[in-house]
């Protein structure tokens, strides 16, 4: 493999560029092998095609997908810890869990097939990226039963790439390691990447005295908003890489150089789109519940797995030259998903408008009330330090302005409420901007 900087770089071009009826064509036969498997050792799947009549034989086509019943986090609740497993536990190198936080996390295994499968998708992504053997990664996701650490860890070290595992959390001691050992590649979530900015800003630090030079960011929604401020203050490229634990954790799609969307890496996955109500599977281009078939895995394959994430596909071919699909940035989770007084409202859409609007800082946090039977949604944010007017006029026609913009693009009345800067809590991890007061 060749790897020089400014060259169009592609980690498994046999894969990554297949025809797309040969790339079918493998799916087929992938998915045949994966649900007989699943159907063979996993009781669940057994219980489930037995109770719709479905034998892994009647499958001979992708369009039979459609057939298959969906596998959901109630599943593998059910099943906990270890149910849905097809492989016996001595086969099993590695446990990782979700990162709910309801209840019992739901558990997942790798196979040491499966963690050399994981790694060379990690390095897809990261290598679509621009990421090379010269480069020095930070990991700055918490290691531990989240997968988000792991994953990139082995996609970057699978690259030959030097590896600093810093794990989440002490900005200052990260920033200190960015600055001495040179980091060129930052790796968290969109989030931290806005704190370890902030704290940046306020030591006096510039991005052009540091080595970064690319951000991989994932494991939560953010905005192209977001990336487009993140890009300037911290002087990088910033892509979006998507996945979730169940499913393989990072590694199931990542944006190339072109950022147009996040290549699913179909060999590995079958990707659906379905309303997330009536569970139809919607044509391409549709806005939907993604839905994903596992194809190489064998500790946990997921058959049809809900993921809940919203968002489209794309077929047409990347200027990039892969073949594979390319998913949106997802809009949040149906779960996620306010429901504010009838109309769905996704904090990515506040964020978008927020993020774009001079003096606003992309902190914000959305509180939910219910007062009688009247839903109430609050927009706190933060306001920079020199729009911190005194003055109540000024302050009064920089509410009114940015409330008018976000109730055109959520449709829905929002009260807006400034508050000071660094107010907001600060993410090390995931984000969580959302506070639903409402007992529904
Ligand atoms: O967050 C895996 C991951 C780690 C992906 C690091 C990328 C980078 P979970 O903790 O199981 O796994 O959470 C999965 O996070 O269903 C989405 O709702 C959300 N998510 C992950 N990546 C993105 C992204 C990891 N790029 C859940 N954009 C998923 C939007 C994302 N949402």
């Amino acid at each position: 493999m060749l790897h020089m900087r400014g060259v169009m770089e592609i980690w498994d071009r046999e894969h990554e560029c297949m025809p797309r009826v040969e790339l079918e064509q493998l799916q087929l036969e992938r998915l045949q092998a994966t649900l007989h498997r699943a159907f063979k050792n996993v009781t669940c799947y057994r219980n489930k095609f037995t109770k719709e009549s479905i034998d892994p034989d009647d499958i001979t086509s992708l369009s039979d997908l459609a057939r298959l019943p969906f596998t959901t986090k109630e599943d593998l609740r059910l099943n906990y810890p270890y149910g849905m497993f097809a492989v016996p536990l001595r086969e099993v190198v590695r446990i990782h869990s979700s990162s709910g936080t309801t209840g019992k996390p739901t558990v997942v295994g790798y196979t040491k097939n499966d963690i050399r499968t994981w790694s060379n998708l990690v390095a897809r992504f990261m290598t679509a990226a621009g990421v090379t053997h010269d480069d020095v990664v930070q990991i700055a996701f918490g290691y531990g039963m989240f997968t988000g650490a792991f994953g990139l860890h082995y996609g970057a070290e699978a690259i030959g790439a030097s590896v600093i595992p810093m794990g989440g959390g002490n900005t200052e001691k990260q920033i200190m390691i960015m600055q001495d050992y040179r980091s060129s590649v930052l790796v968290c979530t969109p989030s931290y990447a806005m704190t370890i900015a902030d704290r940046m800003e306020q030591l006096g630090i510039e991005p052009k005295s540091l080595s970064l030079k690319v951000g991989l960011f994932g494991g939560e929604p953010w905005s192209e908003a977001m990336r487009t401020e993140i890009e300037n203050r911290l002087g990088i490229m910033a892509t979006d890489n998507y996945g979730l634990s169940e499913v393989i954790g990072p590694g199931v799609a990542g944006e190339c150089r072109y950022k147009c969307g996040m290549h699913i890496f179909e060999d590995a996955f079958i990707p659906e789109i379905i309303d997330p109500e009536s569970c139809e599977v919607l044509p391409p281009g549709s806005v939907g519940e993604l839905v994903i078939t596992t194809l190489t895995k064998e500790a946990f394959p997921m058959i049809r797995y809900r993921t809940r994430d919203i968002t489209s596909l794309d077929y047409e071919q990347c200027a990039c030259g892969r073949t594979h699909v390319r998913m949106k940035k997802t809009m949040g989770r149906s779960d996620d998903m306010l429901i504010i007084k009838g109309v769905n409202v996704f904090p990515s859409q506040i964020e978008e408008v927020l993020v774009a609007m001079e003096g606003c800082e992309p902190h914000y946090q959305l509180v939910v009330e219910r007062k009688g039977s009247v839903d109430i949604l609050e927009v706190r944010i933060e306001v920079t330090e020199n729009i911190f007017f005194d003055e109540m006029k000024m302050q009064r026609a920089f509410m009114e302005k940015v409330q008018r913009k976000i109730e055109s693009v959520i449709g829905v009345g929002v009260t807006v409420r400034l508050v000071e800067p660094k107010s907001i809590p600060r993410f090390e991890g995931k984000a969580s901007r959302v506070i639903d007061n409402r007992k529904i």
